[in-house]
């Protein structure tokens, strides 16, 4: 089999820079490890920026989320018992999506479906070649056989656990990481959101965070230490803690209910450099990760694609490299400053096993500040927004 570009992966990443070739006529496979209804059961981000939603426009799978998707102009940080409005429209101008990352995937899959783009799902053994050429290839298997797709390029859109980045030359990569010593339990469950907008808590037990999905469902978390087993927390114990995390009037008015999913999620920095490898390219969670206290994760992937999209654009209309030479620097640059702000949220918003009573008044000063501060306010609310591209 021959394409143009051959994208390991059908996450976010992978599907919508799939789309967006479809779109303008540019061949491309995507080579999936797991099952369609696997990929679509993996609960994960809700949060979506401006310059995401448009690129979800762009491709032409934007329509079911401008019709359900729920637009937020601002979010509450609660501490000391007290919550504070962190007015993202007034002090920016912009807004954001809550809309769960399984419908993007979803409602991408679907408009791929549509447009006739060709899907592998249950590729074994997914591996890239020849990429330091200007033939590269990639194999997999799949029915008991093996296969080849040669190809122009190969986009590495899987993930954190992918192949793409750890079939690189270990010379040719640095890796920057931070684990922190803590992860996040989070729930769904079918039942009203304790607000209309979500609630960040800085609380002496941990951090907690009100999300939601819909209006009859919600997403929340608490900050759990990081060898904390699943079985030791059933519903109650959940619903438990994160009251005693929120402030009394919020707490009271969380409407509990049985959980429809469970799960807890390491919290890590992780940035590879560079993202470009002779004619392979790394986007979304293959080159970087980020701890979801900025809701930053997914907004990243897509400006990867933005990038790189543009990029293999240029190339194919206008036979230039400038845009392929220059994304690692121009992904890089963004990805960095999302990295320091969730570093900096996930910083001032969770507790520390080793930060003692200096760590803490250091943040209780980071938030009382912020909340004197417009200026302070506003360097918070155009991060969380999404810094242009
Ligand atoms: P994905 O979604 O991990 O998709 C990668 C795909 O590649 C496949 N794959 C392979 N395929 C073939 N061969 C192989 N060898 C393969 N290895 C892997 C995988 O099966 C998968 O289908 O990466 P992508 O597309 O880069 O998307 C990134 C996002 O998923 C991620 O950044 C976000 O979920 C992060 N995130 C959040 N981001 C936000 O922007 N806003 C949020 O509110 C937000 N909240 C979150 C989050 C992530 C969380 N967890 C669980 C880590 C909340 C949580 C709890
Ligand atoms: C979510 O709804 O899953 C969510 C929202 C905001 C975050 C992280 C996750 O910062």
């Amino acid at each position: 089999m021959r394409t143009q570009v051959a994208i390991i992966g059908s996450g976010p990443a992978g599907l919508l820079l799939g789309q967006l070739l479809t779109n303008t006529g540019v061949d491309n496979v995507i080579l999936e490890r797991a099952t369609r209804e696997h990929v679509l059961s993996r609960i994960r981000a809700g949060v979506l920026e401006e310059g995401t939603t448009a690129m979800l426009q762009e491709a032409g799978a934007g329509s079911r989320m401008r019709a359900e998707g729920l637009p937020h102009d601002g979010f509450d940080l609660a501490f000391d018992g007290r919550r504070h409005r962190v007015d993202l429209h007034g002090l920016t101008g912009k807004r954001v999506m809550v809309y769960g990352q399984t419908e993007v995937t979803r409602d991408l899959m679907e408009k791929r479906a549509r447009s006739g783009g060709r899907s592998i799902y249950e590729a074994v053994n997914v591996r890239p070649h020849g990429f330091d050429t200007d033939r590269p290839h990639v194999t997999y298997q799949k029915g008991g056989r093996e296969h080849r797709i040669d190809c122009d390029f190969i986009a590495g859109c899987d993930g954190y656990h992918g192949v793409a980045r750890r079939s690189v030359p270990q010379g040719a990569i640095e890796i920057f990481e931070r684990a922190f010593p803590f992860g996040w339990l989070g729930i769904i469950a079918d039942v009203p959101p304790v607000g209309p907008e979500l609630v960040y808590a800085n609380h002496p037990r941990g951090f907690a965070l009100c999300s939601m999905r819909s209006h009859t469902r919600s997403r929340y978390y608490v900050q759990v230490p990081i060898e904390e087993k699943i079985e030791d927390w059933p519903d109650e114990r959940f619903w438990d803690e994160l009251r005693r995390r929120l402030p009394k009037a919020t707490a009271e008015a969380v409407t509990t209910g049985p959980s429809v999913e469970k799960s807890i999620a390491p919290i890590r920095s992780f940035v590879a450099e560079p993202l470009r490898f002779g004619r392979l390219f790394l986007a979304g969670d293959a080159g970087h990760i980020v701890p979801p206290t900025g809701a930053k994760g997914l907004n990243l992937a897509a400006s990867d694609v933005r990038y790189l999209f543009d990029a293999l654009h240029e190339f194919y209309t206008e036979k230039s490299q400038a845009g392929l030479d220059a994304y690692s620097r121009r992904a890089l640059a963004r990805v960095w400053k999302a990295e320091r702000f969730s570093w900096w949220m996930t910083n001032t918003l969770h507790r520390f096993p080793d930060h003692g009573g200096f760590g803490q008044k250091i943040q209780h000063a980071e938030l009382d500040y912020l909340f004197s501060s417009r200026a302070a306010l506003t360097a918070l609310a155009e991060n969380y927004v999404g810094l242009p591209y």
